[in-house]
């Protein structure tokens, strides 16, 4: 495979940019070889700069749903950015993204709009705690929610990618009123709330953690975290910038049928341009400033092209129609790989909650942190070498979600799997 201009552009990146990337999680550190630098997209492909096409199921790490440059998100950002680009004042279209968003999700009675699922969460972690005066959050080892100081403990994503011991520069004070529990253990939420009665705000968490690569809520355990909260009163929020309108049409709030206090949510909702959101029940959201006295603001917030895309991008999922072909085309990856897997006599265990899965180099079923530790990095590397040699971008490390879009059809699931057959018999 000849990358020879994404080699030298790397290597002018490098003296540019740190690691000659803007998110750490796109340099390879954790599968070996150099990030491909890209020339454009086209519905399920990637084409690099030298020319190779690769089946991209990282999708830009969830957003684009409906695949690169789909012509109608393509057609709205061009006739939003004729009418200009930012007014830095209200449009009818955050109205329009708003009333979308909540078609979908009816949990959510308010919601602010910001430029990235960080804000979405930061924001939404200082308004739980506004709404309750309390000072302690409880997040999940494991789980990445973006990179305020605060959340920055024991994170998934690129902090567990890179082994990173969390991040220095966050001082001590800001992170001793983050509390961490075991992802799917009820007791270990239970003993934090023993400890520290009356004083958690909030509970965070991934609903379908997706930052440790994808792992399932055990049966019980987000029912458990509504009970606990509520008993508490303690605000639930339902980290679902990667499962909203991933694991369900309606996000994981549907999926698994509970209502939250507040969702955060980003990715999908801006159909490939910067977009965060967070929202809920209106009693809370209304403390949000100029509403109430809570502060949280953004140049860019609710800008017309951004919105323009995300309404763009919801329309083309609305149809049910739509969900039930991305299932049959899960399945079918689903039974692919695991075939490829039994004939090269390589254990893998697969997770996946509708358009967001996993392949863990493991025997054992993930349900925290410590199982989905103990995965095969160095084997997924390889796997992840070879899959791109066959022409499969896979996210470039064992701890990532991958992701479909509408336009992986039936061809593209056979084409991926028969390049999986080849990876696994070279492992
Ligand atoms: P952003 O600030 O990257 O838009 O969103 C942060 C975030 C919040 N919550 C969840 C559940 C998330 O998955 C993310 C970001 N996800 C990572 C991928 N695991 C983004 C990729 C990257 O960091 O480059």
């Amino acid at each position: 495979m000849n990358i020879t201009k994404s080699i030298s552009l790397f290597q002018e990146a490098q003296k540019l940019i740190p690691g000659g990337v803007d998110s750490p999680v796109r340099a390879f550190c954790a599968v070996g070889g150099q990030p491909l630098f890209i020339e454009r997209g086209e519905g399920p492909y990637l084409f690099d700069v030298d020319g190779n096409r690769y089946i991209d199921y990282v999708l830009s790490w969830g957003p684009l749903i409906t695949g690169h440059a789909h012509p109608k998100v393509i057609e709205a950002i061009q006739q939003a950015a004729c009418k200009g680009t930012s007014y830095g004042a209200p449009s009818p279209l955050e109205i329009e993204l708003a009333k979308s968003i909540m078609d979908f999700m009816p949990n959510i009675e308010m919601i602010r709009f910001v430029n990235s699922g960080t804000e979405a969460t930061m924001s939404a972690l200082r308004l739980a705690r506004a709404y309750t005066k309390r000072d302690k959050i409880i997040k999940f080892e494991g789980c990445y929610h973006g990179h305020a100081d605060m959340l920055l403990v024991q994170a998934g994503s690129g902090v567990a990618t890179l082994g990173l011991p969390d991040s220095p520069g966050v001082p001590a004070d800001t992170v001793k009123d983050t509390l961490v529990a075991n992802y799917n253990d009820l007791d270990s939420v239970k003993a934090l709330f023993k400890k520290y009665p009356d004083q958690i705000a909030a509970v965070i968490v991934e609903p379908v953690a997706g930052n440790m690569g994808v792992v399932p809520p055990l049966p019980g355990f987000l029912e458990g975290l509504r009970a606990v909260t509520k008993r508490e009163g303690t605000v639930l929020i339902f980290d679902e910038v990667m499962t909203g309108f991933r694991v369900h049409k309606g996000g994981a709030q549907a999926l698994y049928n509970i209502q939250p206090d507040l969702t955060t949510l980003g990715k999908v909702i801006g159909g490939g341009l910067p977009v965060g959101a967070y929202g809920g029940k209106r009693e809370i959201m209304q403390m949000v400033a100029p509403a109430g006295p809570m502060y949280q603001a953004g140049t860019l917030a609710g800008n017309p092209l951004a919105m323009s895309a995300g309404i763009a991008a919801l329309d083309l999922i609305r149809d049910e129609k739509v969900w039930d072909e991305m299932e049959a085309r899960g399945r079918q990856l689903d039974a692919g790989i695991e075939s490829a897997a039994k004939k090269a006599g390589v254990a893998v265990t697969q997770t996946r909650v509708g358009t967001m899965r996993t392949i863990f180099f493991s025997e054992t079923m993930p349900r925290d942190w410590n199982t989905v530790k103990c995965a095969d990095k160095v084997r997924f590397g390889k796997f992840f070498q070879k899959m791109l040699e066959n022409g499969v971008y896979l996210a470039p490390s064992q701890f990532e979600a991958g992701f479909i879009s509408i336009l992986h059809d039936e061809a593209v699931i056979t084409a991926t799997v028969d390049a999986a057959e080849r990876a696994m018999k070279s492992l």
